[in-house]
C-alpha cells in the first residue's frame, strides 16, 4: 500500500516537475521573444558615458556632441570605437542604406578588410595610391594592405565567375570598414582614417546598361539621404584616383563642410524629392537634377556661375556619397570578359558607388542640432523615446513609469528609461543632449493629476496629456 502511494506520489511529482519545466521553458521562450520586440534600455544599466564640458580636442559641433553624448571614443588619430549609443545610430544608418540598395536590386556580400598587394599591382594602383594606403607585411613576408576601397577585389571575384552575357548585368555591394591613412584626420568620424563605407559595384554589357545602373544608384542615393532627413545635393564631381568619366558627389551643405561648393538656389528652396516618380523614367529623373548647376570645388565653372545671378549659392559642403562610372578600367585589367550571344567578347562596363556610412553619423548631427544637443531624425534615432522618472523611489512615479515602459516596449518602440536617482535639471539636460525625438516626463504632480509631459525634441513643443494619450501618439 505504502509503495503504491509512494509510486503515485513520485509519478505526480515527476509530472509536476515536467509541467513546471515546460511552463518555465514556455515563459522563458516568451520573454526571449518579447525581448526582440524592442530594444529598450534602462539608463541605470546603459553604458552611456556622457561628458558635461565641451571636449577641447573637438573643433566642430558633431564631433563635440558625439563625444559628449557618449557615442564614440577615440582610439588613436582618426580611429574610433563606437559605444552603444553611437553603435545604435550607425546600425540604423546602415539599415537605411541597405534597404535602398536592395530595392534597386543590388546584392549584399562581404569582402575582407585586408587585401593582397598583388591585386592592386594588377590594376596599377599599388604604387599610384601613395602614402594613404596602409601597407602590411604578413609573417611570410607577403605584401598586404588594409583596403581603402574594393574595385580590384570585386572585379577579380566577378571576372573569375562570369563567363556569359547572361552573367550581366549584376550589382553587388558591401558595408565594410576601410582604411585611408589621411594626412589630416579630423572632425571626428567625418574624416577618419578607419571608416565605414557602403561600396557598390555594377557590371553591365554596354554603356547604356552602365548608365542605367548609374541612374539607379543616383536615385537610390536621393532616397537614402532623404530618409535620414538630409538634403543631399548631387554635384558634378571629379573622379580622382578612382578614375572614370562620369561622377557625382552627394553633398550636404553645412558651415563646417570641408570644401566649397556651388549650386543653383532651387536645390535649397524646392522640395524636389516630392517630384520623383518612382515609376518614372530614370533618365528623366536624373536629368531633372543634373540639368541644374551644382558643382564641387574642382568642377566649378565661373562662366555658368556668372549667368546665375541671385540664384547662385556658394556654400561649404560635406560629401556623404560619391558615384562613378569608369567603363572598362578595371574589367580590362582583370579580364572581366564574357562571351556575347553571337560569340563575341564583351568587356564589362563598370561603375562604383560609395556612401560614407560612419561619416553620416556626424553629418546628420551637423545638419540637425541646437545649442542643447543633438536632434535625431526619427529614422536614425538610437531610441525613439526618452522616459524620465522625476522621482525615483516614489511609488506613484515608479508605477506610472514601469507601466509606460512596458507598454511602449510591447508596442515595439525603443525607449530609453531614465530610472536613475538624480536632479531633474541634470536629467533634462542629458536627454536634450542625446537628442531622442520624444521625451516623456513623469513626476509627482502629473501622477496626482493623471498626466505626463510629452516634449518634441525638434520643435520644443510640450503637451500635458494622459499616459494613454501619450502611448497612442507614440505608437500611431
Ligand atoms: N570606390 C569609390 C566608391 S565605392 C570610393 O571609394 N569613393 S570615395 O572615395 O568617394 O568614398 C566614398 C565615400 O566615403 C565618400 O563620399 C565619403 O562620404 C566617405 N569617405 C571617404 N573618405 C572618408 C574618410 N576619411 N572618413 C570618413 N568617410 C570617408
Amino acid at each position: 500500500m505504502y509503495t503504491f502511494f509512494l509510486a503515485i506520489a513520485i509519478g505526480y511529482q515527476t509530472r509536476l516537475t515536467v509541467e513546471a519545466k515546460a511552463a518555465s521553458a514556455y515563459s522563458l521562450r516568451n520573454s526571449i521573444l518579447s525581448l526582440k520586440e524592442s530594444s529598450s534600455m534602462r539608463l541605470s544599466r546603459f553604458f552611456m558615458p556622457t561628458i558635461k564640458e565641451n571636449p577641447s580636442e573637438a573643433q566642430i559641433v558633431s564631433h563635440r556632441l558625439m563625444l559628449r553624448a557618449g557615442m564614440i571614443r577615440q582610439s588613436s588619430a582618426g580611429i574610433y570605437s563606437w559605444l552603444p549609443m553611437g553603435h545604435r545610430v550607425l546600425k540604423k544608418i546602415e539599415q537605411i542604406v541597405r534597404e535602398e540598395q536592395d530595392a534597386i536590386g543590388a546584392q549584399e556580400m562581404l569582402m575582407p578588410t585586408i587585401q593582397p598587394a598583388d591585386l592592386w599591382r594588377k590594376s596599377g594602383r599599388y604604387d599610384a595610391y601613395g602614402p594613404e594606403m596602409l601597407r602590411i607585411t604578413d609573417r611570410h613576408d607577403r605584401d598586404m594592405l588594409f583596403g581603402p576601397t574594393n574595385e580590384e577585389q570585386i572585379t577579380e571575384i566577378f571576372s573569375d565567375a562570369a563567363k556569359s552575357y547572361r552573367d550581366l548585368p549584376r550589382m553587388l555591394y558591401h558595408i565594410q570598414w576601410k582604411f585611408r591613412d589621411e594626412v589630416r584626420p579630423r572632425f571626428g568620424v567625418m574624416r577618419g582614417r578607419e571608416f565605414l563605407m557602403k561600396d557598390a559595384y555594377s557590371f553591365d554589357a554596354d554603356f547604356a546598361g552602365a548608365k542605367r545602373s548609374y541612374n539607379k544608384q543616383f536615385v537610390a542615393y536621393l532616397k537614402t539621404y532623404a530618409r535620414m532627413g538630409l538634403t543631399a545635393i548631387p554635384m558634378k564631381a571629379n573622379s580622382g584616383p578612382i578614375g572614370g568619366d562620369m561622377s557625382h558627389e552627394f553633398v550636404i551643405l553645412a558651415e563646417t563642410g570641408e570644401s566649397e561648393v556651388a549650386c543653383h538656389r532651387d536645390f535649397l528652396e524646392n522640395d524636389w524629392l516630392d517630384n520623383i516618380d518612382p515609376e518614372g523614367d530614370l533618365q528623366i529623373i536624373v536629368d531633372s537634377f543634373t540639368d541644374k548647376y551644382a558643382a564641387t570645388d574642382d568642377e566649378r565653372d565661373p562662366e555658368t556661375e556668372a549667368t546665375l545671378g541671385d540664384n547662385l549659392v556658394v556654400a561649404r559642403g560635406i560629401e556623404v556619397g560619391h558615384i562613378f562610372h569608369f567603363g572598362t578600367k578595371y574589367s580590362k585589367a582583370f579580364n572581366a570578359v564574357v562571351t556575347g550571344p553571337d560569340g563575341t567578347e564583351i568587356t564589362a562596363e563598370m561603375g562604383s558607388y560609395g556612401i560614407g556610412v560612419s561619416r553620416l553619423g556626424g553629418g546628420i548631427i551637423e545638419a540637425s542640432h541646437d545649442e542643447n544637443g543633438i536632434i535625431w531624425p526619427e529614422s536614425v534615432a538610437p531610441f525613439k523615446v526618452g522616459l524620465i522618472n522625476l522621482k525615483v523611489g516614489d511609488e506613484g512615479c515608479d508605477g506610472a513609469c514601469e507601466g509606460l515602459y512596458g507598454q511602449l516596449q510591447n508596442a515595439g518602440i525603443d525607449v530609453l528609461y531614465d530610472d536613475r536617482e538624480g536632479r531633474a535639471g541634470v536629467k533634462f539636460a542629458e536627454m536634450d543632449l542625446i537628442g531622442l525625438p520624444w521625451q516623456v516626463v513623469v513626476g509627482p504632480k502629473g501622477v496626482a493629476g493623471g498626466f505626463v509631459e510629452m516634449k518634441n525634441r525638434a520643435t520644443g513643443e510640450r503637451q500635458e496629456i494622459s499616459a494613454d494619450a501619450a502611448l497612442a501618439q507614440l505608437t500611431a
